[in-house]
């Protein structure tokens, strides 16, 4: 049998379950996950590598309706990924009639594009019966000629499988181009700033997960002692936020970085020490210099 390889784009509505999936087929948490929308900021790649195949799968940003300069970088970075993949992942959640943002998606992004597209009805372990996801099935596929519609729980696991082969169905033969063991493309430093703003969306709230941005300022591997050592700052956009991330008596910034570590451990496979800091650059969400300098740049197309 030939080897096949390609890349698949996954793209939807904020929250419905991208990231998620992205980890479940690589089998690792290289993309960070919570129940907010809008937490995933960048295109990051998972490779899965097996006897057949090859497949780039790229985590996108989640598509919505941008209201400043940083969503409109959100959306422009997922909208760019999807024009020379070989499949596309388009995903929603099992709600029947579909969203609104849903609807838009498939209009003016999906119907557009001529890649191979599947359907990926995700979270399908929160809906009571699976036969009730029947007139959804149709529904869709009377909207757009799908590949194929899979129902998958990227949770448990279910369906996941099934949405592999039938990907590897589409593919080109290609070339093996990552190492078998590679499962990202992305720097481990990348990584571990993500784990540290994973723990900031999960224990903070309102608007201060989204005033937040993380960098690396120390990434020190010391082999001999097993040990990494991380300094981290944490950009918040007020005094006011900067307060609530350190919390009372440090409490929080605490509990940041003990949740943090544990992950950033797991994912290096070493002792870490984690050190963090907080401080605040004004309005950095609007400022085109300083989100340059982070790695965030519109692209073309910048809205739906
Ligand atoms: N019940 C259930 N929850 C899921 C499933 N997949 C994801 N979730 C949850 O849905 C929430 C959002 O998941 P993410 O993977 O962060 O969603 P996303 O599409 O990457 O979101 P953005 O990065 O914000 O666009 C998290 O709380 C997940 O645990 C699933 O199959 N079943
Ligand atoms: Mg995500």
């Amino acid at each position: 049998m030939s080897f096949k390889s390609g890349y698949v784009s996954i793209i939807g509505a904020p929250n419905v379950g991208k990231s998620t999936l992205i980890n479940a087929i690589v089998g690792e948490k290289i993309s960070i996950t919570s129940p907010k929308p809008q937490t995933t900021r960048n295109r990051i790649a998972g490779i899965y590598t097996d006897d057949r195949c090859q497949i780039v799968f790229v985590d996108t940003p989640g598509i919505h309706k941008s209201k400043d300069l940083f969503n409109e970088i959100l959306v422009s970075t997922a909208l760019s990924t999807v024009g020379d993949v070989d499949v596309l992942c388009f995903m929603v959640e099992p709600i029947n009639p579909p969203g609104r943002l849903d609807m838009l998606i498939l209009e003016k992004v999906i119907s557009r594009l001529s890649n191979p597209t599947i359907l990926v009805i995700n979270k399908i372990d929160v809906v009571p019966a699976k036969n009730s996801l029947l007139p959804l099935i149709d529904f869709y596929s009377k909207q757009h000629s799908f590949y194929s519609i899979i129902p998958i729980s990227a949770l448990l696991g279910d369906g996941v499988k099934e949405l592999v082969d039938r990907i590897v169905e589409i593919l080109p033969e290609g070339p093996k181009y990552f190492p078998q063991d590679q499962i990202t493309d992305l720097p481990e430093r990348f990584i571990v700033a993500e784990l540290i703003r994973e723990q900031i969306f999960n224990l903070t709230h309102e608007e201060v997960p989204y005033s937040v941005h993380v960098s690396i300022e120390r990434f020190e591997d010391q082999p001999d002692r097993n040990l990494v050592i991380i300094e981290a700052t944490i950009h918040a956009e007020k005094d006011s936020q900067k307060g609530i991330i350190i919390g009372k008596g440090g409490k929080m910034l605490k509990e940041i970085g003990r949740l943090a570590r544990i992950n950033i451990e797991k994912f290096l496979g070493k002792k870490v020490f984690l050190q963090l800091y907080v401080r605040v650059q004004e309005r950095w969400r609007r400022d085109k210099r300083i989100l340059a300098e982070w790695g965030f740049r519109l692209k073309s197309p910048s809205s739906l």
